[in-house]
């Protein structure tokens, strides 16, 4: 059988134009694939969302690949192994209350349902701002701006595509950059004490893995903040290598969006 590498081409063209496309009207956006993302993301295409996922690096996963201080495993508490568990992973439980998986083979599982669910991920891609609207007199997030990657890494002065959506996921971690950006650029209020982004404490696992679900919310009309960006947004703890709280994070704000599209 020969190969033409022109259909190569043409075949790759055609594919990307078709996610593209059917991307520009989002149920669910979500900024960051890291192992809260990829829950929400799974969650939601699972119940049959038009959902796409943007995440700056080559490869989704974030935080989770690596372990703690890249020794790769990853330890998960009673109430969140169901979730690897639905994901077809086994766990092994090291004590009561604590349970470790293979950091590697969690990160590609969760990253594999969200994506077999039919979760359209856009990797290489940086969300670089959003589009604000008055909806009734309310200021909402209706949409994202997004660039290739290397063209923000190489500094080049290439403008934007945008795409609109329902709801945007905040799920860029640490850095909680859109909502940092939000902020920065319009003269709005977040839902959070100050109305800014508090910034995150130090580590303390147990309080952490708490709070992360009481600030997994809407924080802004439109725009819901899950992991570790939640803890970072509302100015709470930082919790390390344990990732329940990630993983229920993602399924509740999924949940709550779900509810919401009706
Ligand atoms: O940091 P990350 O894994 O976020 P998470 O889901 O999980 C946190 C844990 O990994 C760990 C922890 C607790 O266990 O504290 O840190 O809250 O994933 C965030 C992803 O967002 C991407 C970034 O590359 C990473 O993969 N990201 C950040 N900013 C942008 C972005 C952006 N502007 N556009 C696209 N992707």
């Amino acid at each position: 059988m020969s190969l033409d590498e022109r259909t190569i081409s043409e075949a790759i063209v055609t594919e990307y134009y078709k996610k593209f496309l059917s991307s520009l009207s989002l149920d669910v956006a979500i900024v960051g694939g890291g192992p809260s993302g990829l829950t929400a993301a799974w969650k939601l295409a699972e119940k049959g969302r038009n959902v796409a996922l943007f995440e700056r690096k080559l490869s989704i996963g974030g935080g989770m690949w690596g372990g703690g201080m890249t020794w790769n495993y990853i330890v998960v508490q009673d109430e969140s192994k169901g979730i690897l568990e639905d994901a077809g992973l086994t766990l092994k439980q090291f004590k009561p209350n604590y349970w470790t998986v293979d950091a590697v083979t969690a990160t590609t599982t969760l990253a594999s349902k969200a994506c077999l669910a039919g979760a359209k991920v856009f990797n290489c891609t940086t969300v670089e701002d959003v589009c604000l609207r008055d909806v009734d007199g309310v200021s909402h997030v209706t949409g994202l701006v997004i660039n290739s990657s290397p063209v923000e890494m190489a500094g080049l002065h290439v403008d934007p595509l945008v795409l609109h959506t329902k709801y945007v996921i905040e799920a860029t971690g640490h850095p909680t950059e859109l909502l940092k950006t939000l902020v920065r650029k319009n003269d709005v209020s977040l839902n959070t004490p100050s109305g800014g982004i508090e910034g995150e404490q130090s580590m303390w696992a147990e309080r952490a893995e708490i709070s992360t679900m009481e600030n997994s919310r809407e924080i802004f009309p439109g725009v819901y903040v899950v992991g570790m960006a939640a803890n970072a947004a509302f100015g709470a703890y930082r919790m390390g290598p344990i990732f329940g709280g990630m993983l229920m994070s993602g399924v509740k704000i999924a949940e709550e969006i779900n509810e919401r599209l009706g």
